[in-house]
């Protein structure tokens, strides 16, 4: 898979060299390149934001840099058949999911836009929409300073799922959200620490028993801390 980021703050995605990405991005499981966005500006201050047209606190980013990196950057496919799938992060988008990472690990080539301010001129998302998908996708109900540390968690959810990048694929199925239940709780050595003892069942070698207290661990916590997730049969 291919995976392009436009930011102002390019050092940000660094730490994408580090782990299994690092590894993934080593063996060319993933082509990821990070771009600086003012890179595409051609005044001497390199300006890649504005005042907004009908007033209003801060600022926005201007179409001009945007528009340049886009084209490049499709027109960069030359793997060609596939039109990218453009990706702004915004606490404006629909909320990623397990199922959008699913979903968004089978392009194959994805760009993530990475706005900051009061956001992009909105005729970038307009133009981008003519070269591919687009998609506004926020982490969640709250705000940060820019799409940069969003792209970040999005880009390792959507990594992990690449066929490949996560060694073991067994790791990837009993996980939190691959179910819609929460994940079971884990234990190892030693079979008791600081007089607390590991659930009993655990030690048993019942490989039946275990599943099915595994299985009404996740439906517990699910119902304590996420109920939201739960069919209304369990509810
Ligand atoms: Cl994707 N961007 C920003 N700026 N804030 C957010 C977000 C994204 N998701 C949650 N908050």
């Amino acid at each position: 898979m291919r995976i392009d980021v436009v930011s102002i703050f390019p050092s940000y995605f660094d730490g994408l060299t580090l782990s299994l990405l690092g590894k993934a991005r080593h063996t060319g499981l993933l082509d990821l390149r990070v771009h600086d966005l003012r890179d595409w500006t051609h005044d001497r201050h390199r300006t890649v934001d504005d005042t907004p047209y009908g007033g209003g606190a801060g600022m926005v980013m201007k179409p001009e840099p945007w528009g340049l990196a886009l084209d490049e950057i499709a027109g960069s496919d030359v793997s060609g058949t596939e039109a990218p799938t453009f990706i702004f992060p915004s606490p404006a988008g629909e909320v990623f999911t397990q199922a959008t990472a699913r979903d968004l690990s089978t392009r194959g080539h994805l760009v993530f836009g990475c706005g900051r301010y009061e956001g992009i001129d909105e005729r970038v998302f307009e133009y981008a929409s003519g070269l591919g998908e687009v998609r506004l996708i926020s982490l969640g109900d709250y705000v940060l300073n820019g799409g940069e540390v969003a792209a970040m968690a999005m880009i390792e959810a959507v990594g992990r799922l690449i066929p490949g990048v996560v060694g073991n694929p067994e790791s990837l199925v009993e996980e939190s959200h691959e179910d819609g239940l929460l994940e079971y709780p884990s234990y190892t050595k030693p079979s008791v620490w600081r007089e607390r003892a590991v659930p009993e069942v655990l030690l048993s070698g019942n490989h039946g028993a275990i599943a099915a207290w595994r299985r009404e661990q996740q439906i517990e916590r699910t119902r304590r801390r996420r109920p939201d997730l739960l069919p209304p049969a369990e509810a």
